[in-house]
């Protein structure tokens, strides 16, 4: 009788606090800018600069040759709809480091959308993440257009408007800045769950 009252007031408790909160489900397409990028293999660059001993203009093969990366992550758009195993591959930030040297000063990274005006910032320690990555690949094919082809920001830690799609470049600053979203009101810090006025 007690473990049949726990079990009871468990499922009952389940269904009061989470059924109605559940998010929706499935990707929807978001642009600041009135045609998306296009991309071609041939003249694509991402120019990563700033405060680095080396800047480099990177082709696509050149990121698709750097050490591979593949993780299974949920994309959270902080508007409530969520997209659970979403299966990624590209590069994680520290092989990028390696390669250009970020200067002592640095201290933060601009992440430059070739939609234009769009962009968005993390720390350095941020972009160190575990699960944080520029993507080139979803669910096992090149990054699809409309998601950003052909590299886009992975920060499954942080709402969707920190993963910047179109990248076209990244340049290592001093400081944080607003990004396009941030200067619209929304946290800085876009944590799932712990910003934006969520709390989990
Ligand atoms: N360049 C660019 N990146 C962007 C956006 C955008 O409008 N332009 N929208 C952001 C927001 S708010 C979300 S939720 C996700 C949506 O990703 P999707 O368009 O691949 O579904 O992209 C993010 N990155
Ligand atoms: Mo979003």
């Amino acid at each position: 009788k007690a473990a049949w009252s726990h079990v009871s007031g468990t499922v009952s408790s389940v269904a009061g606090t989470i059924a109605p909160i559940l998010p929706t489900q499935g990707w929807r397409i978001y642009t600041v800018a009135d045609s998306m990028p296009t991309f071609d293999p041939a003249t694509y660059r991402l120019r990563v600069g700033g405060l680095v001993q080396e800047p480099v203009s990177f082709t696509i093969e050149h990121l698709r040759s750097l050490p591979r990366a593949e993780q299974v992550t949920t994309f959270h758009c902080v508007t409530g709809w969520t997209v659970p195993n979403v299966h990624w591959a590209g590069v994680r930030m520290s092989d990028i480091y390696d390669l250009v040297r970020p200067l002592p000063d640095a201290g933060a990274l601009q992440f430059v959308s070739n939609e234009q005006p769009y962009i968005d910032y993390l720390t350095m320690q941020q972009s160190l993440l575990h699960e944080v990555m520029l993507a080139y690949e979803m669910d096992g094919k090149p990054l699809p257009r409309e998601h950003g082809a052909p590299l886009r920001l992975i920060i499954p830690e942080m709402y969707g408007y920190k993963n910047v799609k179109w990248l076209g470049g990244i340049n290592l600053v001093a400081h944080e800045q607003l990004g396009y979203w941030e200067q619209l009101g929304y946290d800085q810090d876009a944590w799932v769950g712990r910003s934006n006025g969520y709390s989990s």
